[in-house]
């Protein structure tokens, strides 16, 4: 019976205590159960996206499987963190005499950047896709976003004033990249149609919004040492729920009824017809099912069905359209009939086309 009763026993099973040393300044039971209960809301929302994708085929399921992976790293983080695992003791700049904070090394919780170093790119690559931000430059923000989170890592291990140096490179890069969502990324969303700049919009804000935050948590905990670690599971804690559950949630449903064909993002199973799913209950080729030969031969004639070209919004110039539609064209492969976004990444959805068994397949940007 003892057995049912709910308990939690991390710390005294793993001890506040690393390598000889006594972290002071340390959660207690509240920080932990805090944790624990926001890995169960990650593994939830993990699985509940991978249940979702299931209800698609699987050419059109490379947002869930984002959503879901990003969750599931969450949930493996808070986990080890709940367990009172994950954490160095760091000797903290500013002692302070409020007894929530008092004592001279305090858990800075290592595990966190872990987790944000395989789930911030993520959450950006869900954005990025979605408004078909050519690839290059998706790479390009990633590796800002990486030097955002381990200049922060470092800043939050280093015991001087240095660790400010390291917390300014990465506010710079978080500006940067809010640059590049809220400029770059908004002008190719725009292009791409209402109900994608819709999902973009919403993530995006977001995103932006609860970002901003993390920097502010930082200097209180690791940076400061203001408020106690058990705040500090709270704060961070309620940003992540925003950050990834939220965002997830909002993102999945946004794109429910977006095909990736749309975002350039075409994918076929090879040797596979088009499952039902898709809007191809009889089971005809991709191309017999979206006439996207004829939609592409129109194309090249000049019409264009979405009344404003992507190419248009996003500068890329006439020039640019003829070559990539040639070298499409060339390869005797076909453009999905909105994929407009072919214009915005300079990536003609099928440029590689192959036949296998007397189909065409296509290659997906990514
Ligand atoms: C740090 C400290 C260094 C300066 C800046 C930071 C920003 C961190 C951010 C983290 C976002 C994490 C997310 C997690 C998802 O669950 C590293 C705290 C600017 C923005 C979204």
């Amino acid at each position: 019976m003892n057995d049912l009763v709910s308990r939690n026993d991390a710390s005294a099973l793993n001890p506040n205590i690393l390598n000889g040393q006594v972290a002071q300044i340390a959660q207690t039971v509240r920080g932990s159960d805090f944790y624990f209960a926001i890995c169960a809301v990650m593994g939830t929302v993990a699985f509940g996206t991978l249940a979702a994708a299931s209800r698609k085929p699987r050419t059109d399921r490379i947002f869930f499987y984002i959503t879901a992976a990003l969750n599931f790293t969450a949930c493996i983080a808070y986990f080890t963190m709940g367990s009172n695992l994950g954490w160095a003791p760091i000797e903290v700049e500013f002692q302070r005499s409020d007894p929530r904070v008092s004592g001279l090394y305090r858990q800075v919780m290592y595990a966190r950047y872990v987790d944000w170093v395989v789930t911030t790119p993520l959450l950006l690559m869900d954005l990025l896709l979605t408004c078909a931000m050519p690839w290059p430059t998706i790479i390009w923000i990633i590796f800002i976003d990486e030097v955002m989170i381990i200049t922060g890592l470092i800043g939050a291990l280093v015991s001087s004033r240095y660790k400010f140096g390291f917390f300014a490179f990465g506010c710079v890069a978080m500006f940067y990249i809010f640059w590049e969502l809220a400029i770059t990324g908004r002008k190719h969303a725009k292009a791409l149609g209402a109900d994608v700049n819709k999902v973009y919009t919403g993530c995006g804000v977001l995103t932006l919004f609860i970002w901003l935050l993390y920097p502010i948590a930082w200097g209180v905990s690791e940076g400061g040492n203001v408020i106690a670690p058990d705040s500090e599971a709270v704060f961070y804690g309620v940003l992540d729920f925003c950050a990834k559950p939220i965002f997830s949630i909002l993102l999945i449903v946004g794109h429910w009824g977006i095909s990736p064909s749309r975002l350039g993002l075409s994918i076929q199973e090879f040797g596979h017809t088009t499952p039902d799913a898709s809007n191809n209950k009889e089971g005809r080729s991709w191309h017999e099912a979206t006439g996207a030969q004829g939609n592409f031969d129109a194309e090249k004639q000049g019409h264009n069905d979405s009344g404003s070209s992507t190419a248009d919004a996003t500068g890329v110039n006439a020039a640019n359209n003829t070559r990539v539609n040639n070298r499409a064209s060339n390869a005797s492969t076909a453009v999905p009939a909105n994929a407009h976004s072919a214009h915005t990444t300079g990536f003609a959805p099928a440029h590689e086309g192959t036949t296998v068994e007397g189909h065409h397949t296509d290659v997906s940007r990514l």
